[in-house]
């Protein structure tokens, strides 16, 4: 038996080896709080469902482009040759460049795939194509588009995001701690780079034991842990612009705000103090204003805001508010109450983003630069905004808004997927499907016969994170991982960076792809990068031989807490934000120059297109949550382990409120659909009163399966809430996707629900 050093996004553990194969997995000892998520892997690895070959469509195979794309998802495929494949890409490469141009090539290929650095999927992938004249790319990410869209416009860039105050100040200095989405510890059990060990749910508890006191402000109550000294305030979803206008309108209107500080850090407090208090449009925004949108009680809201302006307060909120229509004003809003209360660079005040959404949010940043590869220029530069995908699909050549500039949809020919799952994290999945539909050629690689996969027309095998050898970082852990090679590739998968390199070679670019590298040589490349670097700013890490050997290299932690705009509020002419005035922008003449409707030049309360105070609300009465899953990252080892474990009769449970369970005379584990004007999906109802009435919550992850595949508007069985969230833009400015907007109904289903067949993998045929 082995133990061989491995890390995953869901931290670093031990991959325990036995005659080559995987018997099982252990967290590290350093590890006092490992993800549930770990256990699934012995069993996600050798699952029915892994593709092990190269296979085409069937009419693919047989026609080539000209099969056309509408029976994607219902044939069968046809497994190849390694070669015989990576020719027919190549070529396809060749043709849809020399007639189209490289911009009709989409590898956007958003997506998480795997902790490790190198073999970083959408990274291989694009630096291949960037090697090949470039490609069209994806901007932001669909867990902050609105979010990094606005900040730098109003707080000049990105750092109140990527590296908030951290846990110790918290504990320190912080009293009262509002956290807007929660402040949960699962989410924040998960980093893009992994993690050496689980910090949030350690620091959490010791916040509480501070006696930290936790306003947990979000529709469902398990959003943050049942510690003690935590209030639940049940909002009604997607108002919670209103609930902060309600606090800075109390606040200012009796004087407690800071004017000393808006004076000196802010511009544009007039402007907004006429829409706070009415002066213009005759609504003040009120706490009796707010409660009748927030369902949050005035009193409460005016006694919480003036506790906030006497006492030191976080004001947090979570990624998933500015992933809901109009998200874009949850980000600024929230930095002008954090102004208003004026504790912004004091430690364990002003307000910060994300914590209890990531790990790294509140951990110590590393001063010097984590290992890491670099995708290298896209020599097109063209882009659309991340979660623009169907509506690029269905819309070549035709103009759209994003941050300030008139843009085109490029004509899309081919799209190439390798680490993401788009039938996953894409909103209003019939449209997908039908937007899937236009392009020529769909080539995916992937380790796993996702709907993604499913619905291509040439899938390569990759391996998995466990199948080849890799390094695990991130900016904001302390730890480097090694993550050696535990068994050999299952089945004939390769690795994206020899399916690329192969791919380099017989395009004339095999050197400028590789560098002259093997994968060793890289690993070694990117750790000593990294190790230089730190030793400029004092840190002593191992050289790659003793880090390799050891497993991981570990950096001190920070011995004084990180204050967010410190240095800003210590002296804001030396250290001025990156804005045009050089301080926060209450009021932004940018934004406002944009001529926006849905983003004018402050934060400001706008109705989301679907919220329970809405009219649609008569037709579909209930607001769906679908937040990120318990048991899996994403859609990744949906079937497997605690993902598996979690779900009833093989489907994903919904959770619904006993009020609007009785009404429809639902009982728990029935078999419910979950539907809207948009599609509709089979669920485990789950009754709970840890859920506001009117609001259920259907976690993301389930893999689409569709009764009938392929065809449109199909019912899906088995809990993929993608099938009822709207595919709109938060605004123009950030284009976000808007999932935590979403109505729906529920009913009791009584028909025959099917078998959950997404874990099967496609009809595959053996070459004749
Ligand atoms: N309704 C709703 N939808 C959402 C969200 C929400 O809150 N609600 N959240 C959104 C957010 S924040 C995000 S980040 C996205 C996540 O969306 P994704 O990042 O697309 O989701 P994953 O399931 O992690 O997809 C990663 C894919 O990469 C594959 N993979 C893993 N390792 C490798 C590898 O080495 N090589 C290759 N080629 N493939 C590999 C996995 O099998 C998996 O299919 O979802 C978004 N979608
Ligand atoms: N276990 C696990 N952890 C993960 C992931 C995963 O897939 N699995 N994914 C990771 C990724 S990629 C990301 S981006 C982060 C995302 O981190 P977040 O965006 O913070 O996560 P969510 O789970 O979407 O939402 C958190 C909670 O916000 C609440 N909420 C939703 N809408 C509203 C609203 O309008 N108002 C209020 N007040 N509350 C609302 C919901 O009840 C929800 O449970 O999580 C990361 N962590
Ligand atoms: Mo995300």
């Amino acid at each position: 038996m082995n133990k061989i050093s491995h890390g995953s996004h869901w931290g670093a553990f031990n991959a325990i080896v036995e005659n080559g194969r995987l018997v099982g997995v252990e967290p590290t000892e350093r590890d006092t709080n490992p993800s549930p998520i770990l256990r699934g892997m012995p069993d996600a690895l050798y699952h029915g469902s892994r593709v092990t070959r190269p296979a085409i469509r069937k009419s693919w195979l047989a026609k080539g482009f000209k099969a056309g794309g509408k029976d994607r998802g219902a044939e069968p495929f046809v497994e190849v040759p390694w070669d015989e494949a990576l020719d027919i890409v190549a070529s396809e490469l060749k043709r849809v460049k020399a007639a189209y141009g490289n911009e009709a090539i989409f590898a956007g290929s958003y997506g998480w795939s795997s902790a490790g650095r190198f073999h970083h999927a959408k990274t291989q992938l694009q630096r291949f194509m960037g090697g090949f004249g470039g490609f069209t790319n994806q901007k932001h990410s669909y867990s902050l588009a609105a979010g990094l869209a606005i900040l730098p416009h109003i707080l000049g860039d990105h750092q109140t995001l990527r590296s908030p105050s951290s846990w110790a100040g918290i504990e320190q200095n912080t009293k009262l701690f509002l956290a807007f989405g929660g402040c949960g510890t699962k989410n924040a059990q998960v980093e893009p780079g992994g993690s050496g060990e689980h910090t949030a749910g350690p620091w959490m508890q010791r916040l509480a034991d501070a006696g930290v006191e936790f306003i947990s402000i979000t529709p469902v109550r398990d959003d943050t842990p049942a510690l003690s000294n935590v209030t639940w305030l049940p909002i009604r979803p997607n108002t919670d612009v209103a609930m902060m206008l309600a606090l800075a309108h109390t606040i200012v209107s009796e004087g407690l705000h800071a004017k000393d500080f808006l004076a000196q850090y802010t511009v544009g407090f007039s402007r907004f103090e006429r829409y706070l208090l009415g002066q213009d449009d005759g609504t003040p925004k009120s706490a009796e204003w707010a409660a009748d949108i927030t369902g949050i009680d005035a009193d409460y809201t005016r006694s919480l805001a003036r506790r906030m302006a006497s006492t030191r307060t976080m004001i947090a909120t979570s990624y998933s508010l500015q992933r809901g229509d109009h998200g874009e004003q949850t980000f600024w809003m929230t930095a002008v109450l954090g102004a208003i209360v004026g504790q912004v660079g004091l430690p364990g005040g002003g307000f910060g983003f994300g914590y209890g959404s990531m790990h790294g949010q509140g951990n110590p940043v590393t001063v010097f630069s984590a290992p890491a590869l670099s995708a290298g220029p896209n020599p097109t530069g063209s882009f659309i905004p991340v979660a623009r995908i169907s509506d690029m699909l269905l819309n070549p050549g035709q103009p759209y808004q994003f941050d300030g500039e008139n843009r085109v949809y490029p004509d899309t020919r081919m799209v190439y997927w390798c680490g993401g799952n788009p039938f996953h994290h894409h909103q209003d999945l019939n449209r997908l499907i039908e937007a899937w539909r236009r392009p020529e050629t769909i080539i995916v690689n992937e380790p796993w016969w996702t709907a993604t996969a499913r619905y291509a027309d040439i899938v390569l095998p990759a391996t998995t994170t466990l199948e080849r050898n890799d390094i695990g970082a991130s900016s904001r852990d302390r730890f480097i991982i090694a993550m050696k090679k535990a068994i050999d590739p299952v089945g004939d998968a390769r690795n994206d960076y020899d399916i690329f390199r192969t791919l380099a070679r017989g395009l004339g670019f095999e050197d400028k792809f590789t560098e002259g590298r093997e994968e060793m040589d890289w690993l070694r490349h990117m750790y000593e990068v990294s190790r230089q670097d730190a030793a400029r700013v004092g840190v002593e890490l191992p050289n790659f031989d003793g880090f390799w050997e050891q497993g991981y290299a570990e950096s001190p932690a920070p011995k004084t807490p990180h204050t967010v705009l410190s240095k800003f509020r210590d002296d804001p002419a030396a250290s001025p934000l990156k804005t045009p005035s050089g301080k926060i922008e209450i009021f932004c003449d940018r934004v406002a120059g944009f001529g926006y409707d849905d983003c004018p030049g402050h934060p400001v309360w706008m109705e989301p297109i679907e919220w329970l105070g809405s009219d649609k609300a008569a037709t579909y009465p209930l607001h769906m949550i679908s937040n990120q899953p318990a048991g899996k990252l994403h859609s990744q080892m949906d079937f497997a382990g605690e993902s598996a474990h979690l779900k009833i009769n093989g489907r994903e449970p919904v959770l619904l409120n006993p009020d609007d369970a009785a009404r429809r005379g639902i009982r728990e584990n029935d078999i419910v659909r979950v539907f809207n004007d948009r599609g509709a999906t089979l669920a485990a109802a789950v009754i709970t009163d840890g859920v506001r009435s009117g609001v259920i919550r259907l976690s993301t992850g389930a893999w689409y399966d569709p009764a009938e595949p392929g065809r449109l508007g199909a019912l899906d069985k088995h809990g993929n809430p993608n099938m009822l969230t709207p595919d709109k833009g938060t605004s123009k400015l950030g284009q976000g996707p808007i999932a935590h907007t979403a109505l729906v109904d529920v009913e009791r289903f009584d028909g025959d629900p099917g078998e959950v067949t997404a874990f099967n993998p496609p009809k595959l045929e053996r070459r004749q």
